[in-house]
């Protein structure tokens, strides 16, 4: 097979030139930004995946083209390396690069990738397209697979499926099916039969009963749903609201991110009895976070610090009677509560450590112990494994019926990312079996009221940070004032970090009372105006507010 390059510019002068002239970032997970601007993108990195899988001698890899939780004229493109990770990080130099050369300059580009990287262009390469549900992702999943094409690489299309599905079936595909089958119905299929397994019958126990409210966030996440259900023998009784076929725009007013960040109910909630278990996800389902009204309609969140917590303190005594001796870790982000962090130390000793923000980083750390349990705050996560793990378990299972379970948890848990139904399931499975309903969920801690703000500045980029984003190094002088301000303040913690999917720098900020939470951010975020270039109408002080 030989390659022709000139196809490659051919190609991207006629049907996919380039029309945006600003600079595009590599993001916190892949890029991100107006569907408009996007057609060159993603032609682009079907190119790049190409020849990434070129590069890792024919592994299959994965694009999905989703902007997550963010507005629907957004759009985005995530790539899949073989292991189900997210892209390696020295190609995200490459990627970045690839986006932003000219259409001229593309076809000597690639020439360099291909040079630089010792890529055998005659080999075969093989990329997996999947999309959420925007209108304009097909247009974008067809420039993506038009990038394969170009090179001569293999695509194959996966059509509206969940990003976690994708890893899915990346993983699928590159463990000759050890994994299960890179199929819509081989993934149903493993985790309702583990769930089910799980259950064995008994879908109501103590306090936990078997319906809860399933928000979709009119995206893929409902549509998803919808076929779970299909499938399950009324193992669990789900209410999909925000399904988005027909009416609803994805994540507007609904889904994970609106619940977590606004911590208030989504649109469309049905009127339900107090204390019902509802759980919002994603646009693209790869977030999770448990909510519920309490008997004076006050609204409680139990997000990804929650389900942290009581999925290690529940592995930890399912090893224990196994009596096994496996290491386990929980992996933490610098936004997770406070109180959460609290609560690992000193009740469920376990390891905590803190990383940066972004599955890439959590999930590296994870792969450090046997048994590693991450999430982010805002109800990214997953456990993984590690082989030897597996192993004594599998042994385990052979005379202990505890092991066998664990086993069966395994085959539930999506360990290739976070995934809002996978991690829904085993959410599920655990208050099932200690019979809980959401009161005796929220009992293990307080959170601390915490506030988030977004601060618009001439270039994000000044912000630079260190320790797990925790500590801010530049501009010069911030940290220190920060500090400052932070000392006034019983249980005061505040940081401030440049977004990766968009144009703001995020101030986190949390504190003893709601009223001492809000000065504080405003302090902070006034700082950040202040002192990083700050653009756009000044903060208004909380406490003046009623003037
Ligand atoms: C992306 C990340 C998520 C992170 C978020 C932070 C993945 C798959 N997703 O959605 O983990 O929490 O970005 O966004 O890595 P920010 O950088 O805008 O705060
Ligand atoms: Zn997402």
């Amino acid at each position: 097979m030989s390659i022709n390059l000139r196809t490659v510019y051919a190609f991207a002068r006629e049907m996919y030139p380039k029309n945006s002239k600003e600079t595009i970032q590599y993001g916190t997970a892949g890029f991100r930004g107006k569907a408009e601007f996007l057609d060159s993108v993603m032609f682009r990195m079907g190119v790049l995946a190409t020849l990434r899988s070129r590069y890792r001698e024919g592994a299959v890899i994965g694009v999905m083209i989703t902007a997550s939780h963010n507005p629907e004229p957004d759009n985005g493109v995530k790539l899949i390396d073989p292991k189900g990770e997210m892209l390696e990080s020295s190609w995200e130099k490459i990627a970045t690069d690839l986006v932003n050369v000219s259409d001229q300059e593309l076809e000597q580009h690639v020439g360099q990738i291909i040079k630089d990287n010792n890529i055998d262009v005659t080999s075969s390469s093989y990329v997996y397209v999947g999309m959420d549900n925007r209108y304009h992702s097909p247009r974008l999943l067809k420039a993506v697979a038009d990038g394969v094409i170009a090179l001569k690489g293999n695509v194959r299309e996966f059509g509206i499926v969940t990003t976690p599905m994708m890893h899915f079936f990346v993983v699928a595909a590159n463990t000759k099916e050890a994994y299960g089958k890179p199929t819509e119905e081989s993934y149903y299929e493993k985790l309702i039969s583990s769930f089910e397994k799980l259950r064995n019958g008994r879908v109501e126990n103590g306090n936990y009963r078997n319906s809860l409210i399933y928000d979709g966030a009119n995206g893929v996440g409902a549509r998803k749903m919808l076929q779970f259900i299909k499938r399950m023998n009324n193992s669990l009784a789900v209410t999909v609201i925000n399904q988005g076929i027909g009416t609803g725009k994805i994540n507007e007013d609904c889904g994970a991110d609106h619940v977590k960040v606004k911590q208030r109910v989504p649109v469309n909630m049905p009127d339900v009895e107090p204390f019902t278990r509802c759980v919002s996800v994603d646009g693209d389902a790869d977030r999770v976070v448990y909510f519920y009204t309490d008997d004076e309609g006050q609204f409680h969140l139990l997000d990804g610090d929650r389900i942290a917590t009581l999925v290690a303190d529940y592995l930890m005594e399912q090893i224990k009677r196994c009596d096994l001796n496996l290491r386990i870790g929980l992996v933490q982000t610098a936004y997770a509560n406070g109180a959460s962090t609290d609560y690992i130390i000193n009740e469920l000793k376990v390891p905590v450590s803190c990383v940066s923000t972004g599955v890439k980083h959590l999930h590296h750390k994870a792969l450090e112990y046997d048994v590693g349990v991450y999430f982010e705050a805002n109800g990214h996560g997953t456990i993984v494994f590690s082989d030897s793990a597996k192993s004594l378990i599998a042994e385990a299972a052979k005379t202990n019926e505890d092991a066998k379970s664990l086993l069966l948890i395994i085959d539930l848990i999506n360990e290739t990312v976070g995934d809002a139904i996978s991690d829904m399931l085993l959410v599920e499975t655990i208050l099932n079996h200690k019979g809980w309903d959401v009161k005796d969920w929220s009992a293990a801690y307080n959170d601390l009221p915490n506030l988030q703000l977004k601060i618009s500045v001439q270039d994000r980029n000044v912000i630079k940070t260190t320790d797990a984003e925790r500590v801010c190094v530049e501009p010069q002088g911030l940290q220190e004032e920060i500090n400052k301000v932070v000392a006034n303040y019983k249980r005061g913690r505040s940081f401030v970090r440049p977004s990766g999917t968009e144009d703001v720098v995020r101030v986190y900020a949390e504190a003893a009372t709601k009223e001492d939470v809000q000065q504080l951010a405003y302090e902070v975020g006034r700082l950040v105006q202040r002192l990083a270039g700050g653009v756009g109408p000044e903060l208004v002080n909380p406490s003046n507010a009623h003037l």
